[in-house]
């Protein structure tokens, strides 16, 4: 029988054992925070700010052009494999300024997407 997480659990289930944290990483617009929500178990934690001016020479907005927000810390999200374990997904912001924090949030993680 397959194991079907429940999409309304807002708290880790009593048989995980273990928990494995994964980046998503990538440029600007790529989909990390679309992603991260989408696999989500739980209501994801969101840093959306609405994109200005000032950053329109960096965002780089050619192939996404309904694209309204960019991500100003990380995102996060949940996603129960199996009975025992559990992913913890962050995604990071993508431009360049943050390599500071891409590095500090590395930290603990098995690996990235
Ligand atoms: N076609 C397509 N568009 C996507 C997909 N994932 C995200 N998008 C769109 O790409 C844009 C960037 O998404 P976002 O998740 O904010 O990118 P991020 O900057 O990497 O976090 C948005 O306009 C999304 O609607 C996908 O899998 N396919
Ligand atoms: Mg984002």
């Amino acid at each position: 029988m397959g194991f079907a997480p429940a999409s309304d659990d807002v708290y880790l289930r009593p048989t995980v054992r273990r928990a494995l944290k994964v980046l998503v990483v990538g440029h600007f617009a790529v989909g990390k925070t679309t992603f991260v929500g989408t696999l989500s178990e739980i209501r994801p934690l969101r840093t959306e700010e609405v994109l200005t001016q000032a950053g329109a020479l960096v965002d780089d907005l050619a192939g996404t052009r309904d694209k309204t927000t960019t991500t100003v810390a990380l995102d996060f999200g949940r996603l129960t494999l199996n009975p025992s374990l559990v992913l913890y997904l962050f995604g990071t912001p993508g431009q360049q300024r943050f390599t500071r924090l891409w590095a500090d949030m590395t930290r603990g993680a098995l690996g990235a997407l």
